[in-house]
């Protein structure tokens, strides 16, 4: 252990884990208090699993948010729930996620039963922001049936209503511990990575129906020019047919132009920098079936 840590320190992994469009991108980046998930209405929007560390005197927490659990079919699908699997196992806390809106069914009773026993569980229920107080209880008293001897605590990872009380839950859940990552870490994830990551989050919320599930980004280039405080990025927008590539360019461009202004908003907050974007758009047939091109994806 580190000899400059405080005595009783504590540290573990923190597993998101909820339902697609529970909000849980959304409270990664009320706990790094800075954006880097991407967060859009549509369900399904994290494809794989993000980490992200917040550092304390006290404790290091290392966040993994996770793709939503759903009934999987498809191959993109099913990577997505094992992605989202996989950080069970690791976790010394399961924060999990559930929609005030939606509630919970026999999904969750499943669920509950996947979750590995040596985790401590804490429950938010997000989003109260958005429905009647009195909804609430029905739902908590069905959580803690759920989860016997889970912490639960009612929240809004958008306004940060009871956001202090869950990061102090967290807290008691954690075992003691080293620190991981050094204290400035954020995450593991390449600015690269990050601006693929941008760049879909603007075309899932500029497109409807198939194409947000039909998209993968790549960067090709990333030129950084301090000199001129300016950072040049190619990115390439991956579709599955040629009809798709014709709607995101648009009329004119103008569509894809809408898109590459708002991600390098987006960017220029998250490099600090000027950038200068390009955005091409390409058909790569049915990559969302093949294992090759997930892999090629980052999936
Ligand atoms: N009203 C309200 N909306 C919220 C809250 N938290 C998240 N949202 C919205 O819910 C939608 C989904 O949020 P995300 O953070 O992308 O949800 P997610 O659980 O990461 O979804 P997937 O990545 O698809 O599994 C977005 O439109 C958010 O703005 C909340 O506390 N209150
Ligand atoms: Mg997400």
């Amino acid at each position: 252990m580190n000899p400059e840590l405080p005595e009783g320190h504590r540290s573990g992994f923190v597993a998101i884990f909820g339902r697609p469009n529970a909000g849980k991108s959304t409270l990664l980046n009320r706990v790094l208090g800075q954006k880097i998930a991407i967060v859009t209405p549509k369900p399904q929007t994290t494809r794989r699993r993000l980490l992200g560390v917040r550092t304390d005197p006290n404790w290091q927490m290392v966040f993994i948010d996770t793709p939503g659990y759903h009934r999987a079919s498809g191959l993109l699908n099913e990577r997505m729930l094992t992605n989202a699997l996989r950080a069970l196992p690791d976790a010394d806390v399961v924060l999990w996620m559930i929609d005030a809106g939606a509630g919970l069914n026999e999904l969750e009773v499943e669920i509950a039963q996947r979750l590995p026993k040596k985790s401590a569980v804490v429950m938010a229920l997000n989003k109260v922001d958005a429905v009647r107080k009195d909804s609430l209880l029905p739902i908590i008293e069905r959580m803690a049936s759920l989860a016997p001897g889970a912490v639960i605590v009612p929240i809004s990872a958008r306004t940060g209503e009871g956001f202090p009380v869950l990061l102090e839950s967290l807290e008691n859940a954690l075992p003691e511990g080293p620190r991981y990552y050094n204290s400035d870490t954020i995450t593991d994830e390449t600015e690269r990575a990050l601006v693929a990551e941008f760049v879909r989050e603007k075309v899932m919320m500029q497109t409807r129906q198939e194409i947000p599930y039909s998209v993968a980004v790549t960067v090709d280039a990333f030129d950084e020019r301090p000199e001129r405080n300016l950072c040049v990025i190619t990115a390439t927008i991956h579709v599955e047919r040629e009809s798709q590539k014709g709607i995101l360019i648009g009329r004119g461009g103008q569509m894809l132009k809408e898109i590459g202004a708002s991600a390098r908003r987006d960017i220029e907050r998250l490099l600090d920098s000027r950038v200068f974007l390009e955005l091409f758009v390409r058909v790569q047939k049915e990559w969302t079936k093949r294992a090759s091109t997930l892999k090629d994806f980052g999936v």
